[in-house]
C-alpha cells in the first residue's frame, strides 16, 4: 500500500518551520495528472542559516514521484519573511498564470538598501513582501504586468501591493476576478478583489476606509492616515471588512468558490474559514456584489486552517489539530 505520507524534497535551504512560517501553499499543474507537477510555497532559512534577517520564502515546483517530492524547480526567490506574515498561497490562473501573496513580513528590516523600516515594506516596489505577484509557471516574468517597465529583477512580478497578509487566494469562476482575505492588525479584516497594479492600501489604509480619510483605532492607538496623492488613484479598499462588535477580527484563512454538484443551492458561493473564530462562511454572491452570509461552523472544531471543493462537491476543510472534517448533504 502507498503510504499518504509525502517526503518534502530537501533542497539546500531547510523548510523554515517557526510561527506562522512552514510549508503554505500548495496548487495542482493543471496537468498533473499526466506530469505530476504541482507548486508550493514554502518558508526557508537564507544560506540554511538560522540567523534572524536570514528568514525567506519562495516559490518553487515540484514533479511527484511515488512519494517524493522531487526536481525542485525554484520559480520565485528570496521573498522577505518573518516568524509571522509570510502569506505563500499560490493559484493557477484563467490566463495560465501563477498568482502568489506574500505578507508584510511583520517587523523584518528591509533587505534592500535605501528601503527602510516596516512602513516601507508593503509599499514599496523594489520589495517582495505584502504583495501578489503573477509569473509564468516557469518562473518567468510576463512583460505585461503592472510594474514591469519600473522595476528590476523579480520585483517585476509585482501585480498588486499594499498587502498586510493575504492568506487566501482564489479566482471566481464566471467574472475570472481573483479574490483574496486578508488578515488586518486588530480589527478590520479585509476581503477583497485584487485588481491589476491595484494598491491595498496596508499600512496607511485600513479595511474599506475610503482614501482621503485618516482613521484612529483607539484600542491600539493606530493612525491610518489614508491620504495622499500617491494613493488618489491606485488605492483600491477592501469589498468587506470584519471588524465588528466583541470580536474585532476573525483571521481569516483560505477561501474558495463553490463549484460542485452535492449542494446545488451553494453553487457559485463563497467559503472562507477562520483561524481564531474557527469559523466557515458562506457568501452568496451576485458577481461583486454580497448578496448574504452565513456561519456555517463556529469555532466547534477549533482552528480552521484551508479548505478545498472535492470532484464528488463535498467540502474538505482542514483544522490546526491536524484533521480534514468534510461536510456533506445530509440527505446522501
Ligand atoms: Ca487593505
Amino acid at each position: 500500500m502507498r503510504s499518504s505520507q509525502i517526503t518534502f524534497y530537501q533542497s539546500q535551504a531547510p523548510v523554515r518551520n517557526e510561527g506562522e512560517a512552514g510549508v503554505m501553499g500548495l496548487e495542482l499543474d493543471p496537468g498533473f495528472a499526466r506530469n505530476g507537477r504541482l507548486y508550493i510555497c514554502y518558508s526557508y532559512w537564507k544560506e540554511g542559516i538560522q540567523r534572524e534577517n536570514n528568514r525567506r520564502n519562495r516559490l518553487s515546483s515540484f514533479t511527484l514521484s511515488g512519494n517524493r517530492l522531487t526536481d525542485e524547480k525554484i520559480l520565485l526567490d528570496d521573498m522577505l519573511g518573518w516568524w509571522n506574515h509570510n502569506g505563500c498561497r499560490v493559484v493557477w490562473g484563467p490566463d495560465g498564470k501563477l498568482y502568489v501573496s506574500m505578507g508584510d513580513a511583520g517587523d523584518a528590516p528591509s533587505n534592500v538598501p535605501g528601503e527602510f523600516g516596516f512602513a516601507a515594506k508593503a509599499q514599496s516596489l523594489k520589495l517582495l513582501a505584502g504583495k501578489i505577484f503573477r509569473i509564468n509557471p516557469d518562473g518567468s516574468i510576463p512583460p505585461d504586468n503592472p510594474f514591469y517597465q519600473q522595476t528590476t529583477g523579480a520585483a517585476r512580478a509585482i501585480w498588486s501591493l499594499g498587502h498586510r497578509n493575504p492568506q487566501g487566494l482564489a479566482f471566481q469562476p464566471g467574472t475570472g476576478l481573483l479574490w483574496s482575505t486578508e488578515h488586518g492588525p486588530n480589527t478590520r479584516d479585509e476581503l477583497n478583489i485584487i485588481y491589476r497594479g491595484k494598491n491595498y492600501g496596508w499600512p496607511r489604509c485600513s479595511g474599506t476606509q475610503p482614501w482621503g480619510t485618516v482613521l484612529e483605532v483607539a484600542a491600539d492607538n493606530m493612525t491610518f492616515n489614508c491620504t495622499g496623492e500617491d494613493l488618489r488613484q491606485s488605492y483600491q479598499p477592501a469589498l468587506r471588512e470584519y471588524a465588528g462588535g466583541d470580536e474585532p477580527t476573525v483571521a481569516p484563512s483560505n477561501l474558495a468558490f463553490y463549484t460542485g454538484q452535492a449542494f446545488p443551492q451553494w453553487q457559485g458561493s463563497l467559503f472562507f474559514v477562520t483561524l481564531k473564530t474557527g469559523r466557515l462562511y458562506r457568501l452568496e454572491l451576485q458577481n461583486t456584489r454580497i448578496l448574504g452570509e452565513e456561519i456555517l461552523i463556529d469555532g466547534q472544531y477549533g482552528r480552521l486552517r484551508d479548505l478545498a471543493i472535492g470532484p464528488d462537491g463535498f467540502i474538505y476543510l482542514s483544522t490546526d489539530q491536524g484533521q480534514i472534517l468534510r461536510l456533506r448533504p445530509a440527505s446522501l
